[in-house]
């Protein structure tokens, strides 16, 4: 199969299954022992910061990069005609990262994530998983971006960036898209969802903004605590089904924005009970607006 066949505005790169398998020392999953090739996209999001004290991370201001990227990608190859396939945006087996580097699309940071030469680390990946044999495969770039710089881990607010990569656990990205109950982590939260600061800090992403104009900033980024209050868990998935943020519903979602009121001491104990009351047959968000109903007192 021709490479030339793959469409697309942005970089992509072709790895070998198997050298893949090899490289992460893994067999890999039953259903996949036919395919032969992983075609690897990325896609730039918006790199500027939009003002703002109760916004998303970047990734998630406009259209859910899981869908966009798909169709993305589904357009880049439709001429090769595939007939065994599948794309893989995110929710996957594969280790997308590792795969981006193989496919010589960029190293990995410090921050842990891949940083491409021209469009820095605001990217998503999107992988094709295909049994067809193409006739040139792409190699990983070598080098080191980060050298002797160490601003994201400087800059991490809860130190979950070191040299041993991330733990995951002190991350407000993972922990805002939890139901976690390390309340004393999310007292540096400054996204409403996600979070951008390792990335805001890299010199890499000092760049001009080549983000997809789907990825750019929507209405539907500015969560409000009045739309809030009167929503239930099927309101919230409706209208923000095409959000990247829709998937961990509506009370996580709610939690978060309380969080950032209270860091930010812009609201009232009077509001957190009104959520606190109406949700309190959900302990981990009960407990946790007992937490901030004290930090507020503070
Ligand atoms: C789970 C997950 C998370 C979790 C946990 C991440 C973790 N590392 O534990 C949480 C919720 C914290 C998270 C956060 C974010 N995520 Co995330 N996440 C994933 C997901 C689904 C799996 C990642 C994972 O744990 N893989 C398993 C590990 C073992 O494999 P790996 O990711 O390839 O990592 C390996 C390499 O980094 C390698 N490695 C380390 N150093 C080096 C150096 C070299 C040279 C090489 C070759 C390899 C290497 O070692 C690691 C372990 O084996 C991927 C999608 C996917 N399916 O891969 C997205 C993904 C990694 N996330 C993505 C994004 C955008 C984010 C956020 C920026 C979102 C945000 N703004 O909040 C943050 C960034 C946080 C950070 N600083 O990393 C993008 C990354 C894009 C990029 N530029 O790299 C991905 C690829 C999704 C996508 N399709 O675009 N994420
Ligand atoms: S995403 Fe935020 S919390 Fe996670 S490592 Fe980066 S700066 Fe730290
Ligand atoms: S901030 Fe510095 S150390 Fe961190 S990923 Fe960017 S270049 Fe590397």
């Amino acid at each position: 199969m021709k490479r030339e066949l793959i469409k697309s505005s942005y970089p992509f790169g072709i790895i070998e299954y198997q050298k893949y398998l090899e490289y992460i020392n893994q067999k890999g999953p039953k259903k996949y022992k036919d395919m032969k090739s992983l075609i690897v996209f990325i896609y730039p999001f918006s790199n500027t910061l939009v003002k703002g004290k109760y916004l998303p991370a970047k990734f998630a201001y406009g259209k859910d990069y899981h869908q966009e990227v798909k169709e993305l990608i589904e357009d880049a190859i439709k001429d090769l005609k595939l007939t065994n396939y599948e794309i893989k945006v995110d929710v996957s087996s594969l280790k997308e990262k590792t795969c981006a580097y193989l496919a010589g699309l960029g190293l990995i940071g410090k921050n842990s994530l891949l940083i491409n030469e021209k469009y820095g680390s605001y990217i998503a990946i999107g992988i094709v998983i295909t049994d067809e044999v193409f006739n040139e495969y792409d190699r990983p770039i070598e080098g080191d971006y980060c050298k002797d710089c160490n601003r994201c881990i400087k800059a991490c607010p809860n130190k979950a960036l070191s040299s041993d990569g991330l733990d995951k656990k002190k991350c407000l990205s993972y922990l805002n898209q939890s139901k976690s109950t390390d309340y004393l982590f999310f007292d540096k939260m400054k996204y409403l969802y996600g979070c951008d600061i390792c990335q805001d800090v890299c010199p890499y992403n000092k760049i001009e903004d080549y983000g997809l104009d789907s990825f750019l900033i929507d209405e539907e980024a500015y969560l409000s605590l009045e739309e809030l209050k009167s929503m239930d868990e099927k309101e919230y998935l409706e209208k923000y089904q095409d959000k990247t943020f829709n998937w961990i519903g509506y009370l996580p979602m709610v939690r978060n924005l309380l969080v950032l009121k209270v860091n930010n001491k812009d609201i009232t104990k009077k509001e957190l009970e009104f959520f606190q009351e109406k949700h309190k047959s959900e302990k981990w968000f009960y407990d946790h607006i007992e937490y901030l109903k004290e930090k507020l007192d503070e």
